[in-house]
């Protein structure tokens, strides 16, 4: 089918369905065009909980449609390609979370997002990009048990310094295509685009992460372009990321930090395998839907909720 015969029957059987597509940030261009919502995993989460729609379609990688699931056990949740892994998500296993969890018993358990639901069933708090700081600077504890991002771990630590110690499970968890930015590629961007400032995820590396005039989550660098004065942007993140930018902020100009062609591995190559056709497919034949077991699910929301609460101020 032609691009536009498949936009329009997307269009058609989200009416159909009472459907919604949430298409997270790093979706490519089309995905995005079909999308009823774009935005970071936590946010989707959120507009999951306060959509009317009875069927979601989960346009992102697994472990987002997994707590989309674990967070709505009444809505009918599919994930276009449930083998979109992710390298964090796929470092971390339960059995070695539990085995910290042993060895540290007095230490609260803080999860990035990118996780399995059955690992984040263990977690007592789950954070983004954009709130793990507040998040563990808030837990009263000296000592927290933090994972599967090493880089995230490192930017955490460069913020809040002594006042905790934070214990990396796994050892070494990366995001195989933010670690691999580097101060030389941070350096050619610059001499490119002289006038450009530097946007960069919290999954780079710290000496990236150094250099940047701004660190944050992918929702957190829309709001920063649209309200900074400055036209033009490098942005160190997933190239999906530029569909996004350039939607969403009209009338600026955003260069990749590296180049595509020259370094693959900015496209994330699970993200790459959600296509416009398998977000139309699972549309259409309602699949694959995301099941999870209660007990997993209540944990993950119990977990996500009070996230919430700390965040919020209240007792957590
Ligand atoms: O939580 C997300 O959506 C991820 C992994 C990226 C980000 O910072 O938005
Ligand atoms: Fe995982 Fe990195 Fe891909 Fe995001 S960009 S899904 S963190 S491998």
């Amino acid at each position: 089918m032609e691009l536009d015969a498949v936009i329009n029957e997307v269009r058609r059987l989200k009416v159909e369905k009472n459907a919604v597509i949430l298409g997270h940030n790093y979706m490519e261009h089309a995905v995005q065009l079909i999308s009823d919502y774009t935005g970071d995993s936590y946010d989707l989460a959120l507009k999951a909980m306060s959509t009317r729609a009875e069927l979601i379609v989960f346009a992102g990688v697994f472990f987002m449609a997994e707590q989309a699931a674990a967070l709505n056990p009444d809505k009918k949740v599919l994930s276009p390609e449930p083998r979109a892994g992710c390298t964090l998500s796929d470092s971390l296993s339960v059995d070695e979370l539990r085995r910290y969890r042993e060895m540290y018993p007095n230490a609260p358990v803080v999860l990035y997002v990118n996780t399995s639901a059955s690992v984040k069933a263990l977690a007592d708090y789950i954070v983004t990009s954009s709130t793990a700081v507040k998040v563990i600077k808030k837990i009263p504890n000296d000592t927290v048990i933090f994972g599967p991002d090493l880089n995230l771990a490192n930017y955490v630590k460069s913020l809040i310094g002594n006042s905790k110690r934070i214990i990396k499970v796994p050892q070494n968890g990366r995001c195989i295509v933010h670690s691999g930015y580097n101060i030389d590629m941070v350096k050619a961007a610059r001499m490119r685009h002289p006038n450009a400032l530097l946007m960069a995820h919290p999954e780079s590396p710290i000496e990236v992460l150094k250099q940047a005039d701004f660190v944050g989550s992918t929702n957190q660098m829309i709001e920063y372009a649209k309200s900074s004065d400055a036209k033009e942007f490098i942005v160190a993140t997933e190239i999906g990321m530029l569909n996004s930018l350039r939607i969403k902020v009209p009338g600026k100009v955003f260069h990749p930090l590296v180049n595509l062609d020259e370094y693959g591995y900015a496209r994330c190559p699970y993200m790459a395998m959600v296509t416009l056709d398998k977000v139309y497919r699972s549309l259409r034949d309602e699949v694959h839907e995301v099941k999870l077991p209660k007990s997993i699910a209540d944990a993950v929301k119990d977990a996500f909720e009070r996230t919430i609460k700390l965040l919020e101020g209240g007792v957590a």
